[in-house]
């Protein structure tokens, strides 16, 4: 009898108003960025075409099927119901769908097929960059995958079978590859760390022994791994020396294993899209790839190739985030007004959009620099800036992720909380971003290494570099505070630089990642300078360089005045961080 008043009561209950939630729209349409830098340096209609039509695909297709992938996490069957030992790995349908459409949009194919020359890996990168907030992470195999061709080319290694499926954009053919280094005791300290022993076989083969602790994307059907050769009496050379480089088939047609026990599936914070497992070798049949004792220079093209995929999955997070950020800053009216009319929120965003701009054209320099050396266009300055660009980019966007990734959520309020918005995976994944593919710290050093290596000649690139770009905006007056602040800043490196040489080299290693930094933002608002000096610039590419070079942008300056590299902030910072334990 009173169904109606339940009603009206249910009704008060709930109450009428549902936020609008924030539509994703095509990514590619909604990147001023990304539409400006190809209109500046890739005017090619088939490639605004592709990306225009990939940017929908993305919206109408693959962005649910990332999500399904993060819904519905891979699982681990050990044993068969009769109890036999069968590992596999068993991924949900858009996981394998995903790996289908990789292939079929040719994202590690196009950057071998070489269509736009020195310009391809920008082209091919642009669309990894989209596909990767929708990807379900699939760009972690995508990375290992065009990592591992870029080994096989570049050691020009006699494995065309592998590298043809590897580059397929056929779906049946198409083949991922792993990167398995981690063991136990280092991922850092790889050299260390591998006890994995290698045992050659009559054939000329190896089989391999050891446990690799992480390995991402497990379901791959070949790996590139490193491990020890032992001699006639067993025995191996310790440490990098000692280090040699393996390819092996993980799983045959059938999906036996070959030799590979998998001991579980990592139950991990975010990228649970991915099965990360830890694996026995048990006499894992390999073929060696490297010189002997050649493991990690040879495995460094791979480093080098996923580094990138790392800056440009990072790169992509944020724009994600700013995107639907700030279309949901047009939907959400707050005190009366909507979010975009709160100038606080605005200038929120606005802080957001100027690290994304600036990530996003180092980016993009260290992809076209990429492509110059795949293309034999590559001067010196060129490979030196490589070397070093590819590990500060991957090191600083880590970093930079996160951030935007988190403050990106506090827009949405509390929903950006919320597990079904989709919004709190982000988070998760943009955390992993400075941890796999080298810490930030062990990165930091890599810089170091990479300046040594070339006895200064990468630093020597990157001053000439940042000085060319800034000349030739000498004469914007609206760009001068930029310029000048930059300038100020590369002077003062410089002064860092020269003294620090002087000083033992502990002092180096303690400035290593204030030095990463202030390398990354010299340069980031260097090309935020020479992007707004381009003559279809807007002012809006003006008023991001300001802002950019508003910061401190040569940390490693105003912390080296406070003395916090000398040999007493060391004993100080122990005293500090062990203060408790001390006593
Ligand atoms: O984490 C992993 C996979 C995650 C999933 C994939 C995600 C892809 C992104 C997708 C985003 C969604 S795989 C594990 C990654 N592991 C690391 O990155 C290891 C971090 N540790 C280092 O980078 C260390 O610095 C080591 C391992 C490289 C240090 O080894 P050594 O042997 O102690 O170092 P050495 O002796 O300094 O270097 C040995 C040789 C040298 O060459 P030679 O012998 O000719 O002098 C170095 O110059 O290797 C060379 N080398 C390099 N060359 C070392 N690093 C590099 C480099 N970065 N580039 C070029
Ligand atoms: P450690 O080396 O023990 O580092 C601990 C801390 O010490 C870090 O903060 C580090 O910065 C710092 N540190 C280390 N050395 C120095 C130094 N010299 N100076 C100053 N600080 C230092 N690995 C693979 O090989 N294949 C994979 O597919 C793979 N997938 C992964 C997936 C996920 C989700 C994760 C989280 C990791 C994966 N890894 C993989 C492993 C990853 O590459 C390593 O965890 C990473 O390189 C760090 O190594 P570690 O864990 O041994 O840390």
């Amino acid at each position: 009898p009173n169904g109606h008043s339940h009603a009206l009561v249910s009704r008060s209950v709930i109450g009428a108003f549902f936020q609008e939630p924030p539509l994703l729209t095509n990514p590619f349409t909604q990147d001023a960025l990304l539409r400006a830098y190809l209109q500046r340096h890739l005017p090619v209609q088939e490639v605004e075409g592709d990306l225009l039509r990939f940017g929908e695909r993305i919206v109408t297709e693959i962005d649910s099927l990332g999500r399904q992938c993060e819904l519905n996490p891979p699982r681990l069957q050990q044993y068969d119901a009769w109890g036999r030992r069968v590992d596999r790995i068993i991924t949900c349908d858009a996981w394998t769908r995903l790996k289908h459409i990789s292939a079929q949009e040719g994202l590690v194919a196009s950057g071998y097929e070489r269509t736009y020359g020195e310009w391809s890996r920008v082209y091919q990168m642009s669309k990894i960059y989209l596909f990767a907030p929708s990807s379900g992470l699939y760009t972690c195999p995508l990375a290992m995958t065009d990592g591992a061709a870029k080994v096989i080319e570049s050691l020009g290694l006699p494995v065309t079978d592998v590298f043809v499926r590897l580059t397929s954009r056929d779906e049946q053919e198409f083949w991922t590859s792993g990167q398995w280094m981690t063991e136990r005791r280092g991922g850092s300290d790889v050299s260390t760390g591998t006890e994995t022993v290698a045992r050659r076989q009559q054939d000329g083969c190896f089989k391999l022994y050891g446990f690799k602790w992480f390995t991402s994307a497990t379901d791959a059907d070949v790996t590139l791994t490193l491990g020890r050769i032992t001699d006639v009496h067993g025995r191996t050379t310790p440490g990098s020396r000692g280090l040699s480089l393996f390819l092996a088939q993980v799983w045959d047609s059938h999906g036996s294993s070959n030799g590979v026990e998998v001991q579980r599936l990592k139950d991990k914070l975010g990228t649970r899209q991915l099965p990360t497992a830890e694996l026995l070798l048990d006499g894992m049949k390999a073929q060696l790839v490297s010189e002997e004792g050649r493991g990690v220079a040879s495995i460094a093209n791979m480093l080098t190739i996923t580094r990138i995929y790392n800056t440009v999955c990072a790169v992509g997070a944020m724009r994600r985030m700013t995107q639907l950020c700030r279309e949901y800053s047009c939907k959400r009216s707050v005190f009366g007004k909507l979010l975009k009319d709160h100038p606080l929120h605005i200038q929120t965003l606005s802080r957001l959009e100027v690290e994304t701009r600036a990530a996003f054209l180092l980016m993009m320099e260290v992809c076209r620099l990429l492509g110059r050396e795949e293309n034999q266009t590559c001067t010196e300055k060129d490979t030196h800036l490589l070397r070093l660009l590819t590990t500060v980019a991957k090191l600083y966007t880590g970093k930079q992720a996160l951030c935007v990734v988190s403050e990106g959520l506090e827009a949405f309020g509390g929903q950006g909380y919320i597990e079904d918005t989709g919004h709190p995976s982000m988070l998760r994944d943009a955390q992993v971003l400075s941890i796999w593919e080298g810490t930030t710290n062990v990165l930091s050093l890599d810089v170091l290494r990479s300046i040594e290596k070339s006895s200064g000649s990468v630093l020597q690139a990157f001053f000439t570099d940042v000085k060319e770009r800034l000349l030739a905006a000498g004469s914007s007056s609206a760009l001068r505070p930029a310029v000048s602040s930059l300038q100020t800043s590369l002077s003062g490196l410089m002064r860092f630089i020269q003294s620090a040489a002087t000083q033992p080299s502990g002092c180096l290693e303690l400035a290593a990642r204030d030095l990463s930094y202030s390398l990354a933002r010299i340069y980031m608002g260097a090309l935020l300078v020479d992007h707004a000096v381009w003559e279809n610039a807007k002012h809006t590419d003006v008023y991001a360089a300001l802002r950019w070079c508003e910061q401190d942008l040569c940390p490693v300056v105003s912390r080296d005045s406070t003395g916090c590299y000398d040999q007493h902030a060391v004993a100080m910072d122990t005293e500090l961080v062990y203060d408790a334990s001390l006593n």
